[in-house]
């Protein structure tokens, strides 16, 4: 059995035809906007989104980078929730090359945030404060469970911010997770949204890239802020491929990373010693607790890694482990098998 690496959806390796499409691209200079691959890939994106442009950059973190820094100016506020990836772990980057200070409202474990919270964490005209200049959400939200963030939801807090004149930008690094487990498209998710990003190199499987989709005004903005980063490609077509392959095969077999969630939390729960919150299950997350104190996760993770299965300790009592394309049923179970042995014998 290979090993079975549920470490994250960022290890996922290129399909066969996104390697392919990878060797026949056309290429050019995307700098100068002349790589046929990438503008066929952002023109793709901008309308399985319903915007008027997207961009390309290197990762999840330059697009929400990218994002934040084309709706703020420097000393004005972002309101993020609390577990917001851009907020925890993305070193910072908005502080420090933008100048933004975020305001971080609660997370609820289903990716919310108070809808009374946003509101009020929008700061009052008093030279005292810092203004208020773009509202986050993520979709689906990594720390919290992976839940989706449905439509509804989306367009109250679109909503306040348009009360507020604030625009609403969303991580949507795993969006099509969320649009998938909703049964509905990332159109209608973000159709009241200013700026989404999606990454092509998590559940998608690319190699590299995220996306970053908005009004042609807000991408022409990002292109600048993008090439002040580092984040100008020359002929990044050949990542390009293999979004495109991404966009056109990689998004209704997310079903099945969801079933295999599904599947893995249900097993785990089943085991003495380790829980799940199985209504929280929802995408390709899964989210296990440590029951009894006898154990430290850490000794469970490098047990695990020696039977060829991985997965991250993230707390004190807790494991992260996500589905992805290179790990299927057969996958599932032989970690399932490992994991009921390990505490049936400890
Ligand atoms: N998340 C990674 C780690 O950084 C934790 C993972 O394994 O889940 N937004 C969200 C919601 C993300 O989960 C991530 C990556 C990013 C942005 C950043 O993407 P990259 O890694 O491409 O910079």
């Amino acid at each position: 059995m290979d090993t079975v690496d549920l470490r994250s959806d960022t290890v996922t390796l290129p399909t066969d035809s996104m390697r392919q499409a990878i060797l026949d691209a056309e290429l050019g200079d995307d700098v100068f906007e002349e790589d046929p691959t990438i503008n066929d890939l952002e023109a793709k994106a901008a309308t399985v989104f319903g915007k008027e442009a997207a961009l390309i950059v290197p990762s999840g973190t330059m697009a929400n980078l990218v994002s934040v820094l084309a709706h703020c100016d420097r000393g004005t506020e972002v309101i993020l929730g609390d577990k917001a990836h851009t907020y925890m772990y993305e070193a910072g980057g908005i502080a420090a090359f933008g100048g933004v200070h975020p305001r971080t409202p609660k997370n609820f474990d289903d990716g919310t945030i108070d809808l009374d919270e946003i509101r009020g964490a929008v700061r009052p005209d008093n030279v005292h404060f810092p203004q208020t200049a773009l509202i986050g959400l993520e979709n689906s939200h990594n720390v919290c469970y992976g839940s989706p963030l449905t439509k509804a939801y989306i367009d109250e807090v679109a909503a306040i911010g348009q009360e507020h004149g604030l625009p609403l930008h969303i991580d949507g690094a795993r969006i099509f997770n969320a649009a998938v487990a909703l049964e509905t498209t990332v159109k209608d998710l973000t159709e009241n949204v200013h700026s989404v990003s999606f990454c092509l190199s998590k559940g998608l499987s690319c190699p590299v890239g995220s996306v970053v989709c908005g009004s042609a005004k807000f991408i022409g903005k990002a292109r600048r802020i993008r090439k002040g980063l580092g984040g100008g490609m020359r002929q990044a077509g050949i990542l390009a491929a293999a979004g495109i392959i991404a966009l056109d095969e990689m998004i209704e077999r997310l079903k099945l990373d969801h079933s295999n969630a599904r599947r893995l939390a249900e097993g785990i729960d089943a085991i003495d010693g380790l829980t799940v919150q199985m209504d929280l299950v929802k995408t390709n997350i899964v989210y296990a607790e440590l029951e009894g104190g006898s154990k430290r996760p850490d000794e469970v993770v490098t047990a695990m890694k020696e039977k060829g299965v991985k997965f991250f300790a993230v707390g004190p009592a807790r494991f992260r482990m996500v589905t992805n394309s290179g790990v299927g049923a057969d996958g599932i179970d032989h970690a399932l098998k490992e994991l009921s042995s390990y505490f049936a014998s400890a």
